[in-house]
């Protein structure tokens, strides 16, 4: 596999060079504050993660390289098409732009293990109707625990420097069935039990949109967009610590990736995308249907803000102004659906409730943030069942959380165990600091 030909030449030179920085152990990186620790560590630069980074004012960069740079650079399906999926996991694995070549070779790699085993199935439909859609993408993924590959070599024996290759094979295994479970409980819960069999002409991110059953060119664009955009937030946001934290334990890639999933189900992180779409509604309703005037969108902002609750889609705890994901999917809504009236109220919405929440003055960041934009394009298609909405996303995150644990046991790193101290132990540490 070329993939994995291209990882075995790059790793020993990483791990070279890790030890230059494993020689600087003893040396000061940060210094905590007493607000950081009981703020959430906001700022405290304790995680290392290579393949992406978030800039507050920039936004994030994929291994170096801008969300335009991506667009741009990237292999593609078609000439006016969005790039491969794929194409960005070889990025982020490898730190280089892949060919068309490298990208088809991944595409086809993965074809062979694109089907839902009957015992994935059967779980599905065990679950009770109401489950939320997380819960079964979740439960989905341990269940094919039983499959790892890296949990046979670890009984084997492997040793420490092998361990990336069975986490390599378990990611495209895992990787290449995320649509189809996505799909199944798509089309399980909301669309009559009946299912869409995958389409092998089809990329990775075009065959999603085919078996969610939105067939039209465009959402299938829309879905290897939102495919790349969601992927990789750099490690510190609790889907990708979550699933750092958990394959620190030599825990394999399913037990790591459904714990993440459990984490983006919050409300405050992958929730919000449902959340917000259901905020727009919610607005538009209160006025008849109709796109509100901006002063209506003004009062309908202040009445969620003096009622105690948050504007979902809006604030960031590490971006400071608006994130180029949202930009992302705005320029698409502009390309594709500009006299759309909930992309309107969204447009309006935008030039009015950072105002708003700068006055209100608690939220450090008054920028929306990529779920800000997600679901109005996933409603635009059809796709209009907000619960299902953080599935997508946690497709798409899979993605970075892989490729972050694959370098994970690369380079070795150890069991994540930081340490606590008592309420009291901390109050007495920093009145002495
Ligand atoms: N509306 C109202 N109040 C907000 C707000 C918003 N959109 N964003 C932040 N605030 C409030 C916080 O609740 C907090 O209030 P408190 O002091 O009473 O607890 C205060 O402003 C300070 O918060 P912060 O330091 O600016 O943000 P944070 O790092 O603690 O949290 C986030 C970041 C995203 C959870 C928060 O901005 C939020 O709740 N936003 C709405 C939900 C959302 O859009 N989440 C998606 C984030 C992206 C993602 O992970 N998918």
């Amino acid at each position: 596999m070329l993939l994995k030909e291209k990882l075995s030449a790059l790793i020993p030179q990483e791990r070279e060079a890790l030890k230059e920085i494993k020689a600087l152990a003893d040396k000061k990186v940060d210094e905590v504050k007493c607000g950081q620790v009981i703020g959430g560590m906001r700022g405290c630069k304790v995680l290392v993660c290579d393949t992406s980074y978030l800039d507050p004012y920039e936004g994030i960069r994929f291994r170096g390289y801008t969300i335009p740079e991506v667009q741009k650079l990237l292999p593609k399906p078609g000439e006016n098409d969005e790039p491969y999926p794929l194409g960005l996991w070889w990025l982020l694995l490898t730190g280089e732009i892949p060919t068309k070549e490298e990208v088809l070779s991944l595409e086809e790699e993965f074809k062979k293990y694109a089907y839902l085993p009957q015992y994935v199935i059967d779980v599905l439909r065990a679950m009770p109707a109401d489950s939320h859609p997380m819960a079964m993408f979740s439960t989905a993924i341990v269940a094919m625990e039983r499959e790892s590959q890296f949990r046979k070599r670890y009984d084997e024996g492997m040793t420490k420097a092998e361990m990336w290759e069975p986490m390599l094979e378990d990611s495209i295994r895992l990787l290449a069935r995320l649509p189809l479970i996505a799909a199944y409980i798509y089309r399980r819960k909301y669309k009559e039990d009946v299912h869409i069999p995958a389409d092998p002409n089809e990329d990775w991110g075009g065959n999603f949109a085919h078996m969610m059953g939105v067939e039209n060119p465009e959402y299938k664009n829309l879905m290897r967009l939102y495919l790349i955009l969601h992927s990789d937030h750099e490690s510190g946001n609790v889907s990708a610590h979550t699933g750092h934290l958990v394959a620190s334990a030599l825990s394999d890639v399913y037990y790591a990736i459904s714990a993440a999933m459990d984490g983006l189900a919050g409300p405050l992180h992958g929730l919000a995308n449902q959340e917000c779409l259901k905020w727009i509604l919610n607005l538009m309703d209160h006025f008849g249907g109709r796109t509100p005037t901006k002063e209506e969108i003004e009062k309908y902002a202040w009445d969620t803000l003096n009622s105690g609750r948050v504007i979902p889609g809006y604030g960031h705890a590490v971006l400071r102004k608006t994130d180029p994901r949202y930009t992302a999917q705005r320029e698409f809504a502009l390309k594709y659906l500009p006299d759309d009236p909930i992309f309107k109220t969204v447009s309006n919405i935008y030039e009015v409730v950072p105002e708003v929440l700068k006055q209100h003055g608690k939220a450090k960041n008054p920028w929306p943030n990529v779920d800000a934009h997600s679901g109005v394009l996933q409603y635009y298609y059809g796709v209009r069942e907000f619960d299902f909405y953080t599935v997508l996303f946690g497709v798409s995150r899979a993605l970075g959380i892989t490729a972050q644990i694959i370098w994970d046991r690369a380079l070795g790193y150890p069991i994540e165990r930081p340490k606590s101290v008592t309420r009291q132990m901390f109050k007495e540490l920093a009145e002495n600091a």
